[in-house]
């Protein structure tokens, strides 16, 4: 069936983010989630996770759930069970901390290691870009770390809300090998899904069909 006749398609994607605690996931999280900036967040505790539905193009909907680790660490004994079936993974660092750029080489590798070769979609993410007078991290080592592994690179600011948006359209756009409208605010339709915190007990994994590269018609799937 063609554009014309109406026909969509509907798919839900897995987006986890890791990185050293305070280098922002909450904050983009719920930036993206919501649309606001909250200065009076808490460590978090368990994982969090948000759901929206976007319009990825006029025909393509895409149900994001977005996976926010929390406190978890790198040897953390649940972080096998947050990564389990994910999509895309979006390595956080905060620009003004060198360390939290750093580690995500650990991370990278942990998550490849649960991945069972299964290689998910990276993205580099350097956070905080409203502190650019701030950096410590150079862009010549996030460039470098971006071609060693061939994956996808941006920089956001959580707090401003620059580019978040964009980094979650184009991360989940090339996922599905789907091109954006040139003008990709055009195709930009937001509907709110309900938040739903999960306590970290609780390590049921979100059900999640595997990335295709093909426009499959697919039913959006329940999470649990
Ligand atoms: P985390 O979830 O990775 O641990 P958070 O990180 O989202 O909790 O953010 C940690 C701290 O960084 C918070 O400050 C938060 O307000 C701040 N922060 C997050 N993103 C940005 C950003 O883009 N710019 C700036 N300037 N600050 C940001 P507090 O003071 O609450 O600890
Ligand atoms: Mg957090």
């Amino acid at each position: 069936m063609s554009d014309s006749e109406g026909e969509t398609y509907e798919k839900q994607v897995k987006i986890v983010l890791v990185g050293d605690g305070s280098s922002g996931k909450t904050s983009i999280s719920e930036r993206f989630s919501k649309d606001a900036f909250n200065r009076d967040y808490n460590q978090t505790l368990g994982i969090d996770y948000y759901l929206k539905r976007i319009n990825l193009t006029r025909t393509y909907n895409v149900t994001l759930a977005v996976n926010d680790v929390g406190g978890q660490t790198l040897g953390g004994a649940m972080l096998d069970k947050y990564i389990f079936g994910v999509d895309i993974v979006l390595l956080v660092y905060d620009i003004t901390n060198l360390q939290s750029f750093e580690n995500l080489e650990d991370w990278y590798h942990t998550i490849i290691k649960y991945c069972a070769g299964r290689k998910p979609l990276f993205a580099l993410v350097g956070n905080k870009s409203d502190l650019e007078h701030l950096r410590a991290v150079k862009l010549e080592k996030h460039h470098q770390f971006v071609k060693e592994k061939d994956i996808l690179s941006y920089f956001v600011s959580a707090k401003t809300g620059e580019s978040v948006e964009n980094l979650f359209r184009q991360v989940t756009a090339n996922l599905m090998h789907v091109v954006l409208p040139k003008n990709d605010q055009d195709a930009t339709r937001i509907i709110k899904a309900p938040i739903i915190r999960q306590e970290s007990h609780n390590t049921t994994p979100l059900k999640t069909t595997p990335p295709q590269s093909t426009h499959t018609r697919t039913s959006i799937c329940t999470l649990q």
